[in-house]
């Protein structure tokens, strides 16, 4: 009875290490918290993981390129099969990239992209930037059409060096210069987050001597955040000071239904499902596209009620 039992444990410790030993370890460096965009796609790639027969080891920079190199260093000491992350910027990569290389351990790039050359990385599953921007400058081109005076815009940018900053602002301005009364007076970073969007947000108003028509914000919590600001230097945020972001989160259409926030261009970071997928194909040998675009709409005050209820971040 008891060398049944025993044989029995012994066969299943075995099983369950054979069972292990057949899942992929996957090596995911997470940028940090910093919007509502962010912990939606933490969330996306934790959840996928689990149900797929990858070991996820994940791993948060709090916004720090150094934690994050650090944090791919640790992936290639450990010998996980596959290293995926979020570059915070787009440069500087070139040295640990060449590392995981050298210790053949493919890389991904999920959500933004980083300016090394493009054979130190497998692929890249990630929205277009500066679609993004062109879109959200259309919105506004279309908005002030009939304009006979300047209007003038202030900008949130996104972290600095970031790719979707950089993007974002390129799109925008490649869209607006179509139109020469669409100034962009002010320009500064929020790093995404909603204090620093409402902190620069307060300092445009108050040193800024012409009136602010619009708010151009990379994302939404910096508008969030700066419709704080708004409000408390007794401005209306969506009519007086009208503002366009990038993200579409739940908070985004909860501004828009309160008539705060007129439109948000959408950038889905619900990656994890198509991110495992080709870490799976990757470990079978298998090729996965190099670039993987994610499709994206526009929402705007006028249709935030009906779109509501159906989103999932
Ligand atoms: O727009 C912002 C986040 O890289 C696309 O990062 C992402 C951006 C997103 O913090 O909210």
């Amino acid at each position: 009875m008891l060398v049944a039992l025993s044989l029995g444990l012994a066969m299943l410790a075995a099983c369950t290490k054979e069972q292990k030993a057949e899942r992929i370890v996957l090596g995911f460096s997470q940028i940090g918290a910093e919007s509502e965009w962010r912990l939606a796609n933490t969330e996306s790639i934790k959840s996928a993981a689990a149900t797929s027969n990858i070991d996820l080891r994940f791993s948060d920079a709090q916004q720090k390129q150094e934690n994050q190199i650090e944090a791919l260093r640790n992936f290639i000491a450990q010998k996980v099969d596959v290293i995926a992350f979020s570059p915070v910027v787009e440069t500087g990569w070139d040295t640990v990239l060449q590392e995981a290389r050298a210790a053949s351990i493919p890389v991904i790039l999920t959500d933004r992209t980083v300016n090394s050359d493009s054979s130190l990385y497998i692929g890249f599953i990630g929205s277009d930037f500066v679609e993004e921007g062109r879109k959200a400058g259309r919105w506004v081109v279309e908005k002030f059409k009939d304009a006979t005076d300047d209007v003038n815009i202030v900008e949130l940018q996104g972290t600095v060096g970031s790719a979707p900053a950089k993007d974002r602002k390129k799109g925008f301005e490649e869209i607006i210069a179509a139109n020469p009364h669409l100034k962009i007076i002010r320009s500064q970073s929020g790093d995404f987050t909603r204090a620093k969007g409402k902190e620069v947000m307060a300092a445009f108003l108050k040193a800024e001597t012409k009136p602010i028509h619009l708010l151009y914000a990379h994302n939404d919590d910096m508008a969030i955040g700066a419709i704080q600001s708004i409000e408390a230097a007794g401005k209306r945020p969506g009519s007086e000071i009208m503002i366009v972001s990038i993200d579409a989160v739940k908070g985004a259409f909860e501004a828009m239904i309160a008539g705060k926030l007129n439109a948000t261009i959408e950038c889905n970071p619900l990656l994890g499902a198509q991110l495992m997928t080709s870490v799976t194909e990757v470990v079978a040998g298998r090729p996965i596209p190099k670039r993987i675009v994610v499709d994206e709409q526009v929402f705007t005050m006028e249709t935030a009620q009906q779109h509501i209820q159906s989103r999932k971040y």
